[in-house]
């Protein structure tokens, strides 16, 4: 397959302004009539070609105004149909025959539990009929979806329903009009026996918007919390950016079979249920938080993304990167800012960091693919995200505002670039955005330099900034990097005066790094300050700075920023674990250092800190994050170490992290709050450290917990534990989680995902044993990716054995699954990107299994793509 590059956009040469269809769905096929008003551009020759796009239709007519088409007009191709010289404006009829139910790929029109459902973006809508297939077509959609009533009783399309009916042979009828123009990736349809959870929400201009939730009868219990965050995002994007829902009708609908997370079909989202479904005994904190933020994402693009779209698929980080930005800051809204900014920046450095310094390195907005989907990637999105941020960090808050206003106010119903938004931002603030620009351009993490120099008798403090390419890519331009900085004197945070500014005023200052090096001059510093840099990660950047252990353990006591407290305590632990590991390479004797374990036992009896800030400045740095350190990742070693620094911790603070525990106790049934889940974090901290002693006392403690708790997140917690630990505990408690949940497929899927990432060395013998085990199912994405995703691309001293079995495992998984589901299997399969990171043996073990896809005949250009990359 050959690549489409970014700089080979053309407009096309027709249009579509009105969509016209009407699906016939059937258990054996599905009949879909599509009548399409096209039109020709103005400044397309006459007698061009309509090249449609179609992928696994089964063509049965073709007419232009009504009038059949002789077969001299036209050409079906494997994915196209081309007619020749159709005329300047036309209603275009084609009607298909499509078999969701063989559709595996969930990819178009599919089945899931029986019901009808549709995933279009990023190129599924041509899996459905004949289009111009491409985000600049936008057009007004009316559908008719017909079935038989009782199989299907609930019909549902984008936009509002008009018209319901019986029709013959006990089948019926809906019809949906769209009043907005939409590109075909947000068409939605959905048919099947579902329940619906409602509500309502008042606009700002006093319209009532239904809210419905549709899930299968089972399920309806678990649809509270899906609701109030809807209802808590669409108040919010009201309030924060003035934006307002535009139908009258917003449904939401959840899926057991679903590639990804979540799609914002306009009106009607269709869900993995994973992001829907909620209750206290079967959903954690965390997975009600992941619920908050996907309903948010989802919603919130119906402005970004939806009202204005993207030009073409390189832009893609116009509405991702956006739309990740605005549900971070809704998050950071509805909960603790410290906790959600640590949160993204922890799931940044160890996911894009990596992305991006390895052969699936691209800028956030591509230069070229070979399979779209393949670009759905933590750059695009997250690394996306923080570019937005960035603009918002120089432009302030307000500003920022203006910028967006003025964004939608040029480009509604709009498919627009990258450019036309910062553009906006910029003219909406009178400034330049030009440098800046290069951001959407540049490949890898660059790296922010930083030296300080105090002079005593001029009481001034000089802090040269310095910008270094990424790693292994010199000639980058340079950037426009904003990069937010503190200074800690004897007695705390100082007021901040620069030597060009006339007083002290506040204790952050955004420093505008332009140019390779560049010194900032601080006035009036009575000592030696420690700089607190990059504060709340103002920047994508890896910060190279010398800093002393102790200055380190000082803004990790005393910086005012929480990011940054967390973010010291971070590196001082990534320097003791990276020690630690070169001892264990060279055979010495393991002691953890003394005052890392004072300042973590600082940390524990804290009381200005929160329990979920305690459980995350007590988590040592994970170890893929500490293999991106090392020149060669040494994947035992660091394993070792590791789990050394967990027992030597444990030990150490025995006593205060068992005074935690029972301080921590539950005091009545869960809820979920702030105060209760903060409370929670450090209890389950706790009980992970004292858990790693092995005694037999505290894994009682584990036992109990999973035993007692009413709630999904204390047992997964001692579920997870139990499962590092071992021994007949493990095996009980399994079999009674088992028990208990497999008829429950988001709950077995934690059951799953728990055996894939433990640490105990038994590990792969279990996954192994997991994958034939008659609730596995591979062509589940979520069941998939619980296993074998949570295997290969989160248990890296597992996955990477010496003994290269782990990779043989993913490898045979990824050959199984990609004739059915590339998409999926594109995923895994990046678990073996990183290949190059590692020792020779490793190497060519990964090598070897990259070898043996790349050869089978028939792989899929997804697969084929990520793999060509890797080897290349
Ligand atoms: N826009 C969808 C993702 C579509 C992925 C296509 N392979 C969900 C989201 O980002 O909101
Ligand atoms: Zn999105």
């Amino acid at each position: 397959p050959q690549p489409i590059f970014r700089k080979d956009y053309r407009r096309p040469d027709y249009t579509i302004e009105r969509v016209d269809l009407r699906f016939e769905l059937g258990e054996n096929f599905t009949t879909v009539h599509a009548s399409l008003a096209v039109r020709r551009m103005h400044d397309t020759p006459a007698g061009a070609p309509l090249v449609l796009d179609g992928e696994n239709l089964v063509l049965k007519r073709v007419a232009i105004d009504g009038r059949e088409l002789p077969a001299d007009h036209y050409i079906v191709g494997p994915t196209s149909l081309t007619i020749a010289d159709p005329g300047a404006a036309f209603t275009l009829t084609t009607v298909v025959e499509i078999r969701p139910q063989d559709n595996l790929e969930l990819s178009g029109l599919y089945r899931s539990s029986g019901n009808f459902c549709t995933q279009c973006e990023a190129e599924g809508f041509r899996r459905i009929t004949y289009f111009l297939d491409r985000p600049d077509v936008m057009a007004r959609y009316s559908v008719v979806v017909e079935a038989d009533r009782a199989r299907y009783p609930v019909l549902l399309a984008n936009g509002n329903r008009v018209e319901t009916g019986e029709l013959d042979g006990g089948r019926h009828f809906a019809r949906w009009d769209d009043p907005f123009p939409k590109p075909c990736y947000l068409f939605a349809l959905v048919a099947g026996d579902l329940r619906c959870h409602d509500g309502e929400f008042v606009t700002r201009s006093d319209r009532t918007v239904r809210l419905e939730i549709w899930v299968e009868p089972d399920n309806i219990d678990r649809c509270a919390h899906a609701l109030r965050s809807l209802q808590a995002a669409m108040r919010w994007d009201e309030d924060t950016f003035g934006r307002e829902y535009d139908l009258d009708i917003y449904m939401i609908v959840a899926v057991s079979d679903f590639n990804m997370g979540a799609m914002e079909n306009k009106g009607l989202n269709i869900f993995n249920a994973k992001y829907v479904l909620a209750r206290p005994d079967t959903a954690t904190d965390d997975d009600y938080d992941g619920i908050e933020s996907v309903i948010a994402h989802e919603y919130f693009h119906n402005w970004t993304g939806n009202r204005v779209t993207c030009r073409d698929w390189f832009q893609l980080t116009l509405k991702e990167g956006l739309t990740v930005f605005r549900d971070r800051l809704f998050s950071a809204d509805m909960g603790s800012p410290a906790v959600a900014r640590i949160g993204d920046v922890l799931g940044l450095r160890t996911n894009q960091f990596a992305e991006d310094s390895g052969p699936m390195a691209h800028p956030i907005r591509p230069e070229s693919y070979i399979e779209m989907n393949n670009f759905y990637t933590t750059t695009v999105y997250e690394k996306g995200a923080e570019v937005i941020g960035m603009m918002r960090t120089l432009l302030g808050a307000a500003g920022f505002r203006r910028g967006m206003d003025l964004y939608f106010e040029r480009h509604d119903g709009q498919a627009v670039t990258c450019d036309d938004f910062r553009a906006a931002l910029a003219d909406a603030n009178g400034v330049d955005l030009e440098q800046f620009g290069r951001w959407y351009s540049q490949v890898g993490t660059p790296v922010v330099r930083a030296r300080g120099d105090y002079d005593a008798a001029a009481r001034a403090y000089t802090l040269t900034l310095e910008q270094a390419p990424p790693r292994g890519r010199d000639g980058a331009e340079l950037l426009h990097i904003p990069v937010a900085v503190g200074l800690l004197g004897p007695d705390g945070p100082l007021a901040l005066k620069l030597s060009e500014e006339t007083a002290a005023s506040g204790d952050t200052r955004v420093l505008e790094l332009r140019e390779r090096s560049q010194s900032f001059r601080f006035a009036d510093v009575p000592a030696a300050p420690v700089a607190s840099l990059l504060r709340g990660f103002s920047a994508p950047v890896e910060l190279a700075v010398e800093r002393s252990d102790a200055d380190l353990a000082r803004l990790m006591a005393a910086d005012p920023d929480e990011f940054s407290r967390w973010d010291a305590g971070q590196e001082l632990a990534r320097r003791v674990l990276l020690r630690l590991a070169g001892d264990v390479e060279a055979g010495r004797e393991l002691a953890l250092d003394r005052e890392f374990v004072a300042a973590c036992a600082r940390i524990l009896g804290d009381e200005r800190l929160d329990g979920s800030l305690k459980a995350l400045a007590l988590t040592l740095p994970n170890e893929r994050l500490l293999g991106q350190q090392q020149q060669v990742v040494a994947v035992d070693a660091l394993h070792a170490a590791r789990q050394f620094a967990v027992q030597a911790l444990a030990r150490a603070l025995r006593e205060p992290l068992l005074a935690v525990y029972r301080a921590t106790a539950p005091t009545g049934p869960y809820r979920i709050e702030r105060a209760e889940v903060d409370r929670r974090k450090l209890r389950n901290l706790a009980l992970g450290y004292l858990v790693a002693l092995g005694e037999p006392d505290q894994v009682r403690l584990a036992v109990e917990q999973f035993e007692l708790s009413d709630n999904m997140t204390d047992s997964e917690a001692a579920l997870a534990f139990l499962i590092d630990h071992g021994g007949p505990e493990r095996d009980s408690a399994l079999a009674r989680f088992h028990a208990r949940w497999h008829k429950d497929p988001l709950v077995l899927d934690k059951w799953f995902a728990l055996q894939a990432v433990s640490t105990h060395p038994d590990t792969l013998d279990r996954v192994l044993a997991l994958a034939d085990h008659p609730d596995f199912n591979l062509l589940n994405p979520n069941r998939a990716r619980s296993l074998l995703g949570a295997f290969g691309l989160r248990n890296q001293h597992q996955f990477h054995r010496e003994d290269g079995r782990g990779h043989a495992l993913v490898a045979d998984k990824v050959l199984a699954l990609d004739p059915h589901n590339p998409q999926v299997a594109a995923r895994l399969v990046a678990a073996f990107n990183p290949w190059r990171r590692f020792d020779a043996a490793r190497q060519q073990s990964m090598r070897a299994q990259l070898e043996r896809i790349a050869a089978q005949p028939g792989l899929s250009k997804s697969v084929r793509e990520i793999v060509d990359r890797a080897l290349a």
